[in-house]
């Protein structure tokens, strides 16, 4: 695949939508195709598993179940998005990928990394992002600007601890792999998270060129 694969993690409300249209735009810039896209989601299928994990519901839902439809949700998103994307050449920005699973079904449910290491070669059968931005920030500042927009989610609804070991999985994901992660410091302003983005754009444009 010659395309450019760049996903944009971290807690709730850590700025990762908003960065990732700002980074398209830089991208684009210089003419090339960006893909922007999003899980769990990213076509009219994944869309609607999405709602069902999405959605509060009186009948709690087992983890492996979760696990599961994150992975449905993944299978349908690579093979009519991603890869078609890839093997064109684009670049693909999408708004959380697999470290997500790990972060939430792994350190937020507790769901073993060999279980979900199981599915992501199942499904992703060694595809893997180039890059990973993580947007890290205190837990209680993302909740602040996710709450903004109204209504929560079934997992914002979740406790502290959830999304303390949702945020300490991904820097520890991070720590272990220095040459695909980048951390940014994402409780900064808006301006000062996208000059740390801006400093990154040319490693991205000579990944594609190289
Ligand atoms: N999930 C997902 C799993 O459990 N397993 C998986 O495998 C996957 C893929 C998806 C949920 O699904 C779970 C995790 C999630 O709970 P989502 O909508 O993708 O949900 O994720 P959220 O984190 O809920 O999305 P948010 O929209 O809340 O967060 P973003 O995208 O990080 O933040 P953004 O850009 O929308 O910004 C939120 C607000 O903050 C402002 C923005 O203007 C906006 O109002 N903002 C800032 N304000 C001040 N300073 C800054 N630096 C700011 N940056 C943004």
């Amino acid at each position: 695949m010659s395309g450019l694969f760049i996903t944009l993690e971290g807690p709730e409300g850590a700025g990762k939508s908003t960065n990732r249209d700002y980074l398209a735009k830089q991208l684009q810039m210089h003419g090339l195709e960006v893909v922007l896209t999003r899980e769990p989601g990213g076509t009219p299928l994944a869309e609607r598993i999405r709602e069902l994990l999405l959605a509060p519901c009186d009948e709690g839902m087992n983890p492996d179940t979760e696990l599961l439809l994150v992975f449905a949700a993944r299978a349908q998103h690579l093979s009519s998005v991603i890869r078609p994307a890839l093997n064109r050449g684009a670049i693909v920005l999408c708004d959380r990928f697999t470290d997500a699973t790990y972060a939430y079904q792994g350190g937020g449910r507790g769901l073993s990394e060999e279980r979900i290491a199981t599915l992501e070669n199942f499904v992703q059968s060694g595809l893997h992002p180039d890059f990973t931005l993580i947007f890290d920030l205190p837990i209680e500042i993302g909740l602040e600007r996710a709450a903004k927009r109204g209504r929560l989610d079934r997992f914002e609804q979740e406790q502290r601890s959830f999304f303390e070991s949702v945020r300490q999985t991904y820097l520890a994901r991070a720590a272990a792999s220095l040459e695909r992660y980048r951390v940014l410091d994402a409780a900064q302003s808006l301006d000062h998270v996208q000059r740390q983005i801006d400093r990154l754009v040319p490693e991205f444009l000579g990944r594609t060129r190289g």
